[in-house]
């Protein structure tokens, strides 16, 4: 992949999202931090951004979900202010940035509602599919990557980053054991139905081993 130039490069990938998934503490923004150094040092255009987040609007939606005193947000109220944020994301960052040749990676998209909404809050798939559509124009990634792990582990690796300066749980962190579980089945359920462009990884392995694991499959997919 070193030999192309910087143009081919940026032709090459022109008009591409990658999204990363997971429960909480898989690993997901330390992974697309990585990911987005690699493709810079290889000469590619990337763009990260983060849901529910990115723009002004989207965060501000992102705090009234996020806040522990939101108790009263109904399953479906909760479902709508995703797929708001999302809306918003896509119109003013990510449609911008794919049409003009970037690569974009997103830090959770898509699936993410169809785990915790649909597997974690019982909300039903389907439906869950229809406003996905909606709010993102048809826009979807061409690789997700779906960092796999146990939410055992997702919630220990989170207790040893809390700290000085570090917020405590959110609204969705203090979620049992068992909605979690939902969660982490969902993905893989969705993951078995689109093979082609979910790819399940460990995450339980050591940080370099699933960086390297996930640029390989990003290579691979996208014919770097
Ligand atoms: N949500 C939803 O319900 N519906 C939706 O449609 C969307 C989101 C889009 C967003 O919170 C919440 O919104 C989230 C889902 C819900 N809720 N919950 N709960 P967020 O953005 O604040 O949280 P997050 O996306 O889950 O991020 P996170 O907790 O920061 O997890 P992460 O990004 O996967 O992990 P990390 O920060 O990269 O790593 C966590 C720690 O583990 C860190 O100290 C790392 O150094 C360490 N780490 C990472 N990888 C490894 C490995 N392989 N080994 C050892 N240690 C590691």
């Amino acid at each position: 992949m070193g030999s192309l130039n910087r143009h081919q490069k940026q032709s090459q990938l022109r008009g591409l999202l990658i999204s990363i998934e997971g429960i909480d503490g898989a690993g997901k923004s330390t992974i697309a931090g990585q990911l987005e150094r690699k493709f810079i040092a290889e000469g590619y255009p990337v763009q990260l951004v983060r849901e529910p987040g990115g723009t002004i609007i989207s965060e501000r939606i992102r705090e009234l979900l996020l806040d522990p005193g939101n108790q009263q947000i109904a399953a479906k109220t909760e479902a709508l202010l995703y797929a708001a944020a999302r809306a918003q994301l896509v119109a003013e960052v990510i449609q911008p940035n794919l049409e003009a040749g970037q690569l974009v990676i997103c830090d959770r998209y898509t699936d993410s509602t169809l785990a915790y909404q649909g597997g974690g809050r019982g909300i039903d798939l389907e439906w869950l599919r229809d406003l996905n559509r909606l709010a993102t124009g048809g826009v979807r990634p061409e690789v997700t990557l779906l960092l796999d792990l146990d939410p055992q582990i997702g919630r220990n690796r989170r207790s040893t980053r809390q700290g000085p300066g570090r917020p405590g749980e959110d609204r969705l962190e203090a979620e049992s054991e068992a909605f979690y579980h939902r969660v982490r089945e969902t993905y893989l359920q969705v993951a078995r139905e689109e093979p082609q462009r979910l790819r399940v990884m460990d995450a339980s392995k050591p940080l370099p081993e699933v960086v390297e694991e996930a640029w390989e499959i990003l290579a691979q997919s996208l014919n770097l």
